[in-house]
């Protein structure tokens, strides 16, 4: 059933050159769906029709139409086709759209192709190889030159059996598409059926839906769970990349949805307004493209209205290629890899197109644009993720972000990225968050440089608070600096004490008279006891100007000689503990006490008490009960 190759065809050429009669022909179905293509006898919009050949290869058929007016539909249909039929009707020979169709084809890099002479019983032998001198003139230097050239007559039937034959032989060089990318289907139909609901078509570019997943229908950020999928008109519980395939949602109204519009896994594409890509215009474009023109841009089924911006010329000649920028006015879903088409605003005819490089690109200057530009179009995937990551600078990328900037599956991000932490080119911060080593290494210098800078400020501080540090270093995410700080203090260059920071090398240095004074200064609140002097009066007393903020003061409190119990209050650690000591074995004695036992027990006035007893229910000795304290879990 899905387990068969698929491949799907697209028809090209001029309008009334007998593409819907050969698809009839050669599928026995007419896509000609629409009354009003029945009643004026031309295709409008996309038609879709299938044939199952007997050794499990389907071969799925997307008519297109060929006049000038509904080239947009066509593009909206050919976007996701593998192999190109360009039907040439015998009789008229090469027209414009069949010129523009290919020139279309070859922008999208179809690869794989064929042409069909169609209408045989009306041409002459003789005139029928002037078509195809004409033809091989055309398909010159084109995917399609070389390719079988094939004479059919839909009317008699002639040549519909080596048609089919060619086709089988064709789709089985068609490269198989990837599974392993995320889930794309660009819409082209939306439809209702009675009793189902609202029902999508496309094509399914990449990985596989499921009946029950929930997915998103970008960029309109809705939410729904397929309820069933059909491939080539049969119920499936699973369609697969490369498959036209039907979407049933459950609740989604279908004027919600309209085509150009992306199915995908709920949270795993970004909607971009601007994009970046490569940019060429076909060697017979009417005139050359100014920056700043206001553009058609066809990606997948989409047709977006853009504004061009060339960033290293300020015009583009016909034949020439360069690198552009899409200002678009609605926004995009679609991958870096992915192909588009430009039209030009009016006339509207086709004029170029490129290959999408970057769908979040930085806000740069152009130089350094074109530059992160070559390496995503030249650089090998590993490049292309590194070139990803670095851009991205000390907030780094998680592996989910990755997936909607990269055309890489999840499972293939993953080994590049571990390939590059291997190759010490990027750093983990864990399992799915990763930092360009340069950020990492750029946030590293400047911790360093900040540090030596606070030494240098405040010779007499141990450290510097980590908060502040993180600040000067870029202020970057608390995980990223923790990720940077365990490095320098793996490597010695920083240690790192709780909420404290300094350089590996970094000692605080006392002269004789500073040593004399913090020492006379410790003394004091050790022999205080229970009643210490505020900070300003212990500096006094040693001759000093200044409060707790004093750096010998500081010295002191940094290396946990003196505690804050509250504001400008400090004990002396030992004496604190000596208090916790008398305070606990009171409490055994008598299980409860008031403000006034620990006056009498220390022999304070109520200023060192309430806060004393405040101290202790916050460090977890006693609890507050009233006016009263017990110890706490005693
Ligand atoms: N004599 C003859 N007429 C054909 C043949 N194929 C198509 N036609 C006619 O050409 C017209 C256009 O055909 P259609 O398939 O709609 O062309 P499309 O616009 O390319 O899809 C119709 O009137 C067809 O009946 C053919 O092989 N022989
Ligand atoms: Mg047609």
């Amino acid at each position: 059933m899905t387990s068969g190759r698929h491949v799907v065809v697209g028809t090209a050429g001029h309008i009334d050159h007998g593409k819907t009669s050969l698809v009839k022909a050669l599928t026995g179905i007419d896509t000609d769906r629409l009354p009003e293509e029945k009643a004026r006898g031309i295709t409008i919009d996309l038609g879709f029709a299938f044939l199952e050949e007997p050794d499990g290869l389907t071969i799925e058929v997307v008519d297109v139409p060929g006049h000038e007016r509904f080239v947009k539909n066509m593009l909206a249909g050919v976007g996701g086709i593998d192999l190109a039929m360009l039907v040439v009707a015998a009789d008229e020979g090469v027209m414009p759209q069949t010129r523009e169709h290919l020139a279309i084809c070859s922008l999208l890099r179809i690869r794989t192709g064929l042409v069909v002479l169609t209408k045989t019983d009306l041409a002459e032998p003789d005139w029928l190889e002037l078509v195809r001198e004409d033809v091989a003139g055309l398909v010159r230097g084109t995917f399609l030159e070389g390719s079988p050239v094939l004479g059919v007559s839909a009317r008699t039937g002639e040549g519909v059996p080596a048609l089919r034959e060619t086709l089988r032989r064709l789709a089985a060089t068609v490269p198989a598409r990837s599974t392993d990318q995320l889930a794309r289907l660009p819409i082209d139909r939306v439809f209702t059926i009675k009793g189902f609901g609202t029902v999508v078509t496309g094509t399914l570019m990449a990985g596989g839906l499921g009946v029950d997943d929930r997915v998103e229908v970008f960029p309109k950020g809705l939410q729904a769970k397929i309820r069933g999928l059909q491939t080539h008109g049969r119920p499936v519980p699973r369609a697969l990349a490369g498959q036209r395939t039907a979407v049933n949602f459950q609740g989604l109204e279908r004027t919600a949805l309209d085509r150009g519009d992306v199915v995908g896994l709920a949270g795993s594409l970004v909607p971009a307004l601007v994009v970046d890509g490569t940019l060429e215009l076909l060697a017979d474009a009417p005139r050359p493209l100014k920056s700043r023109d206001r553009v058609r841009f066809h990606a997948g089924t989409s047709e977006i209205m853009a504004r061009v911006l060339l960033l290293d010329r300020p015009q583009l000649e016909p034949g020439q290629s360069a690198h552009g920028r899409f200002r678009l006015e609605a926004p995009l879903v679609a991958l870096p890899g992915d192909r588009f088409v430009v039209r030009s605003y009016s006339p509207i005819v086709t004029i170029g197109g490129g290959t999408l490089l970057d769908v979040a690109p930085p806000r740069v200057k152009r130089k350094a644009l074109v530059a992160h530009l070559r390496r995503l179009e030249h650089g090998t995937p590993e490049e292309v993720v590194e070139e990803h990551v670095r851009q991205l600078g000390p907030s780094g990328v998680r592996v989910s972000a990755m997936l909607g900037r990269a055309p890489f599956g999840p499972d293939r991000i993953r080994t590049l990225l571990e390939a590059l932490q291997a190759a010490g080119r990027v750093v983990a911060i864990d399992r799915e968050w990763f930092v360009h080593r340069e950020s990492h290494d750029r946030v590293r210098a400047q911790a360093m440089d900040a540090l030596a800078a606070f030494h240098r400020a405040n010779p007499l501080r141990p450290g510097m608070s980590r908060e502040e540090l993180r600040g000067r270093a870029g202020a970057v995410d608390e995980r990223v600096f923790a990720s940077v700080l365990a490095a320098l203090d793996a490597g010695g260059e920083a240690k790192v004490e709780r909420d404290k920071v300094r350089l590996g090398s970094h000692e605080v240095r006392l002269d004789p008279e500073q040593q004399r004074l913090v020492d006379r200064l410790e003394r004091d609140f050790l022999t205080a006891e229970a009643a210490p002097p505020s900070p300003q009066e212990a500096l006094a007393r040693v001759g000093l100007d200044g409060d707790e903020e004093h750096e010998l003061f500081q010295l002191l409190v940094e290396s946990r000689k003196l505690v804050r119990v509250k504001e400008s209050l400090f004990f002396h650690a030992q004496a604190l503990g000596t208090i916790q000591d008398k305070l606990v074995t009171l409490l055994r004695d008598r299980k409860e006490i008031g403000p006034g036992d620990i006056k009498d027990l220390l022999g304070i006035s109520r200023k060192y008490a309430i806060p004393l007893l405040e101290y202790f229910d916050t460090r977890r000795v006693t609890t507050r009960v009233g006016e009263r304290r017990v110890l706490r879990g005693g």
